[in-house]
């Protein structure tokens, strides 16, 4: 019996080969180091720590595990809705174990998150749920006005008690403030490219040169 017809996997998405891993994560980690230093930061510490005497070491505030990887669908082994739909849809059976170039985009960082925008190409798009930015209307009200896709990143790591699923939010957050005109207060040219504060502790850095990072469409089963 094919075992995807005895289970369903914890979630299927693009998986990130080691190389970009490495390569992603010492991203993020430059960001990190560069960011807690910035006079601009220090200033909107409060959004970090009930603490503000206290210095936020962002290296150490965010957890990382597991491997690096963009969601596509959240299965929870056929418990969410969607799930097996979502399997048998033929871009899926298709496309399974192949490898993908993702384009990452910005890098963000709020006070439970910190992560990587995915830009998914028309291709890549064929594997993304129809309703992906609909499930977090709850959380994020302008969620189902953003065009599909939206909610596609990679988490970097989350602060002590948030749920990764935290990012996908995070992100549709800050694009939400986007849509609506705002374009976020330009703190600095940085290397990696233009830092915007978007207020409550939301930072983006929309890379100059999106980082192109390999990965291969495949599930978990954790
Ligand atoms: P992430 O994609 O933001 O990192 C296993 O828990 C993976 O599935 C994690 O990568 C996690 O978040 C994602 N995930 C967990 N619960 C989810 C949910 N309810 N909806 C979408 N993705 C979820």
């Amino acid at each position: 019996v094919p075992l995807e017809e005895t289970s369903l996997p914890l979630f299927f998405g693009w998986f990130l080969l080691p190389g970009i891993q490495d390569k992603v994560r010492c991203t993020s980690m430059d960001f990190l180091k560069t960011l807690d230093t910035l006079e601009a930061f220090k200033k909107h510490l409060p959004d970090f720590t009930v603490d503000a005497e206290k210095e936020v070491d962002l290296e150490q505030y965010f957890q990382t595990n597991g491997a690096l990887h963009c969601t596509t669908k959240f299965c929870d082994y056929g418990k969410a809705e969607g799930a097996k739909e979502y399997a048998d849809k033929p871009a899926v059976k298709e496309l399974y174990g192949s490898a993908f170039e993702l384009s990452l985009s910005a890098l963000f960082v709020t006070p439970r998150t910190v992560g990587a925008r995915v830009s998914l190409s028309e291709d890549q798009l064929t594997l993304w749920p129809a309703d992906a930015e609909k499930e977090a209307v709850s959380v994020v009200p302008a969620a189902a006005t953003l065009p599909a896709g939206s909610r596609a990143h990679v988490t970097l790591g989350c602060a002590e008690g948030v749920e990764p699923q935290q990012t996908g939010f995070d992100l549709l957050e800050i694009l939400a403030l986007q849509q609506e005109g705002q374009e976020g207060e330009l703190v600095e040219e940085m290397e990696l490219g233009s830092l915007a504060y978007y207020g409550k502790g939301r930072w983006l850095l929309s890379l100059r040169e999106p980082v192109s990072a390999q990965a291969c469409f495949s599930s978990l089963y954790g």
